[in-house]
């Protein structure tokens, strides 16, 4: 999953590096035009955050991606954190499916620095994910 995310960045740079070259190359409006829409789209499904996992908190605790984006999950310390798509609309958080979201379940964290991407989010809406482990540690992404 990690390894097709990444070549999907890949692939966007590398889409936005060709647009470049084939405005400066073009003699008409209409081809530069037609680059700077090229652009526009691969900047957009490019779109991702970084999300830090710190002791017992999301930080931020919300997070605004565009369609198609991702978020990255840092742990900042060494902590063991176990993410899920829930709810804590009732009080308590709960394991709960999200239609619209990446299914994530029981997604560990143990070690400093450990980084997991979760995506993309391919339909826009509010969703949400919670740490198993620690009571109110709670993320809210939402998709543009
Ligand atoms: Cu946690």
């Amino acid at each position: 999953m990690q390894k097709k995310i990444g070549i999907f960045i890949i692939l966007s740079f590398l889409l936005v590096l060709v647009a470049a070259c084939s405005r400066s190359g073009a003699p008409t409006t209409t081809a530069n035009n037609a680059a700077n829409t090229t652009t526009n789209s691969a900047s957009t499904t490019g779109n991702s955050a970084d999300v830090s996992l710190d002791s017992t908190t999301f930080s931020p605790a919300s997070v605004t991606i565009a369609k198609g984006g991702s978020i990255n999950l840092i742990n900042g310390t060494a902590m063991v954190h176990i993410i899920q798509n829930g709810t804590w609309d009732n009080g308590a958080a709960k394991s709960e499916a999200e239609s619209g979201a990446p299914a994530v379940n029981a997604l560990q964290f143990s070690t400093v620095n450990q980084k997991q991407t979760v995506g993309p989010f391919n339909t826009a809406g509010t969703f949400k994910l919670y740490c198993t482990v620690h009571p109110g540690m709670n993320l809210t992404i939402i998709v543009q």
